[in-house]
This record gives structure tokens, sequence and C-alpha cells, in this order.
């Protein structure tokens, strides 16, 4: 066996051994995957995509259940939480904050789920993706039981894709609206900035910084941003949950193209998920059609060549220079010379600018910003997930030769570091939370790709 193969095993078999610490099992073969130990104890929602991702290469029913968990927190209209707060005596949710009480779902929906906990609020939707993605590894197996997998599914997918295409689009522009930094999955990120500092937060009750007890403040959010994260749940709590108040005067609605992008991805799936069992596509077509329409008019900016958020207050593209901003090259949408413009972006070097940096990955923000912060959470750091959608989008226009550096990276990160949150591309450290799933899973999934020879 050659020296580079037995590493991947090696890698894999860490992969492998960290994502399964982090199974918390609720008996009778079902469960759920933590994203780490400590700071993220409950069920978060893109997360799991990302973690079925992983589980599909060795354990597909571990993969199902992944999702069939996720989905027990699925409110009657379709909105899928962001964390659910399964019942688990080894934790206590009465400490995390913000937990089930603050949210208090329940009493205040009647859509809220009734079978768990949840948040009121949403996250990128991954499902469809990691259900094809299940799909195919079943079908190797047996084509009855991918079929009647996929007709177990169909119907939260099709519920969650028409809540966001509808309570989330009502202005059928193709682009989808989030309330809450917390619902982008880029929490801190500089693309927020503005948007948060137009919001005075007056009288917010005591909470507890349950993340400060897990990672140093300096790779957190900033108590001015997380006093204003507190400020638009207790919002959101005010007007019911309810979309309809919500998208009349919630202070914080920003269309969010990254959002947008993984939703156009999961549409595509759920297309050849309904063509599969016979159902129509016509809805599907509508969706995908709007994506297509709207994410270069009004995301695109020529004179940056990059992509940005467009914020539904102030009327104006958010034009924040963040690894976000490359994210719709993940559809395809993009014709080869117009990829060719954004060239000088696509380059982990660039983004690095002149600060020696230790990775050559994709890292959250442009050293050169004035908001750029190596140690920062999304303000600077490095994330696998975002790295694992572009070395997939690389592929898509056949940019091999970068796709193939950025794994080499990646995988030796990995290696060399362990599975961790988020990396410094400064310095190369791991930082916020170790043995994190996500980091192993689509480790799991790049050394599985069979493109890598
Ligand atoms: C709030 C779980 C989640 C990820 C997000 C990431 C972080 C939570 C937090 O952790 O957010 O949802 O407490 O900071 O930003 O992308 O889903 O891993």
């Amino acid at each position: 066996m050659k020296r580079g193969e037995a590493n991947r095993k090696i890698l894999l078999k860490q992969a492998k051994s960290a994502l399964n610490k982090n199974w918390s099992s609720l008996g009778k073969n079902q469960g759920y995957t933590i994203p780490a130990q400590g700071l993220y104890p409950f069920q978060w929602n893109w997360d799991s995509g990302f973690i079925a991702y992983g589980y599909s290469h060795y354990n597909l029913p571990r993969a199902i259940e992944e999702l069939r968990s996720l989905f027990k927190g699925q409110w009657s209209n379709g909105m899928l939480p962001h964390i659910i707060f399964h019942k688990n005596n080894k934790i206590d949710t009465k400490d995390y904050s913000l937990g089930p009480k603050f949210w208090d779902t329940k009493s205040i929906s009647k859509n809220a789920s009734k079978k768990v906990d949840t948040s009121a609020i949403t996250q990128p939707p991954m499902q469809a993706l990691a259900v094809w993605h299940i799909y195919k590894a079943l079908l190797k197996k047996n084509k009855k039981s991918a079929i009647s997998f996929l007709k177990e599914f169909y119907p939260k997918l099709i519920k969650l894709h028409n809540y966001l295409h509808t309570q989330r689009d009502p202005e059928e522009s193709g682009l989808i609206t989030i309330y809450h930094p917390w619902e982008s999955g880029f929490d801190n990120s500089p693309r927020w900035d503005k948007a948060l500092r137009r919001i005075k937060p007056k009288k917010i009750p005591e909470y507890n910084r349950w993340d400060l007890q897990h990672v140093k403040s300096r790779s957190r959010p900033s108590k001015e941003d997380y006093d204003r994260y507190v400020y638009l749940a207790l919002e959101l709590k005010k007007k019911k949950y309810d979309d309809k108040k919500i998208n009349k005067s919630h202070p914080f609605r920003i269309k969010d193209k990254v959002f947008s992008t993984i939703l156009y991805l999961a549409d595509i799936r759920l297309h050849h998920i309904s063509s599969e069992i016979q159902k129509s596509t016509i809805k599907i077509e509508d969706w995908t059609r709007r994506f297509e329409k709207a994410f270069y008019r009004k995301l695109w900016n020529n004179e940056d060549k990059l992509f940005y958020d467009f914020d539904l207050i102030s009327k104006r593209q958010i034009k924040i220079r963040t690894i976000g901003a490359l994210m719709p090259l993940v559809t395809g949408l993009l014709e080869r010379k117009e990829v060719n413009k954004m060239s000088k972006n696509i380059n982990t070097a660039n983004f690095c600018g002149k600060k020696i940096c230790k990775i050559n990955l994709f890292q959250s923000v442009e050293s050169k910003e004035n908001y750029f912060r190596h140690e920062n959470y999304w303000r600077g750091p490095v994330w696998l997930n975002i790295n694992w959608f572009l070395w997939r989008g690389l592929k898509l226009y056949g940019m091999n030769k970068q796709a193939k550096h950025l794994e080499h990276h990646l995988l030796d990160l990995v290696s060399k570091k362990g599975f961790y949150e988020y990396y410094s591309p400064i310095t190369g450290e791991g930082l916020g939370a170790k043995n994190f799933s996500w980091s192993a899973s689509l480790v799991i999934d790049m050394l599985n790709d069979k493109s890598h020879e």
C-alpha cells in the first residue's frame, strides 16, 4: 500500500471514530448526533444534513435515523427548527441558553412540534441533499427499500420547501428571507454587522453565555452581537413566531445568498426525488425557475465580481467580502466566462492576501478587511463545510487542479490538527469545539470520493 493511501485509511478511521463519539442514543436504535460535546449538546438542523453525508458511507441506518430524529421537530407549517432539544437524561436543558424554556414554542405557536421541544427559527435546508445522497447509496443494495425511504421523507421535504418558498419568500422572488443571524449558520459573520448595528436593543432579560464556559471569548461572538441575537429572538417571540407579522415589521430581514443557494440545490434533489416516486414536479420547477432568474439579477455585483446578500430593510446589497460570496458557484448555473470573471476571487491565496497563511483553504473573511479576525468564529477562520461546498463547485466546473489543491490542504490540516469546528488561517490552530461532527463527517465524504485519484 502506498504511503498516501495508508494515511487516508488512518484518517478515515479517525474521522469515523470522532463522529461515532457524538452519537446520542435515545434507546431502541433511535438517536441523533450532537455537533460537539459541551458546547452543542442537542441536534442542529444543517449540521445533521452534513452529518448524514458522513454516515451514508459506512452506517446507512444511522444516516437515516439522523434525519428521522431531526424531522421529529418539524412544525405543522413545515418549518424545520434550527435546534431540536431531544430529551436525553444526560443533558439538562435548563442550563443551555437560549434553551427550550426561552423559546417556549408549544405554548406560543399552534404550529410547534408536539413531539419535542425546539427553537423557533430555521437553518439552511441540507435535508433533500442528504436524502438524495443516502438514496443513491441504498439503491446499490436494494431498490425496494431505497424507494420506500424516499416515500417516507418526500412529504416532510415538500412541506419544508413549501414553507420556505411561501412564508420565507412572500414576494416570490426566488430568494429566502432570514430573520436572525443564527438562521444563516454564519452567526457573527460581518455580513450582518450593518443590519445588527441598526438595532438598538432595549430591555434584554439576563441571559447566560453557555458558550463561554466552553470556548475562549475571543473565538466567539461579542456581547454586542449576543445582545442583539437575544433581542431578535424576543422580537420573534413577541410576534408569536407568526411569519405574516414577522415579514411586515421584524427589524432583521435579509435575503441570504447562501441559504437561497442551498435551497436551490435542495430543490434540484427534491425534483429528482419526486420524479423517482412519480410525484408532480410542477411546483418545484416553478421554485427553481424563480431562483435562476433572481440570483444573478439581485445578488451579483459586477464591480466586485462577487455575490452579495440583499437587505430588505435598507433595500441594498450588503457589500461585504466573505467566503459566502462564492457560494452560488456550487449551483453550476454560472457560465464559464462568468466563473472566469470570478477567478481572482476563487483563489485561497487571494483571500489570505499579504498575511502569511499557514493553510491554503478558503477562510471565512479576507485578511485585508478591517473586520477580519483570524480566531473569531465566522469573522476569519476556515470552516470545513464551506470548503467542502466549494470543492464540489470547483469540480463541477472542471477546475480539477484547484479542487485537488483544496482537498490536499484540507486533509493535511485535519491529519495534523484534528476535527475542529474552525481553524485560524494564520496559525493553523484548531479553534472552537473539538471533535466537531461536520468536520469529521465531510472528511469521510471527501475520502470516499472516487474521483480523488
Ligand atoms: C447557534 C452548531 C451550530 C452551527 C452554526 C454555528 C453555531 C450556534 C452557536 O453552531 O451556531 O446556532 O451557538 O453559535 O454558527 O452554523 O449550526 O454546530
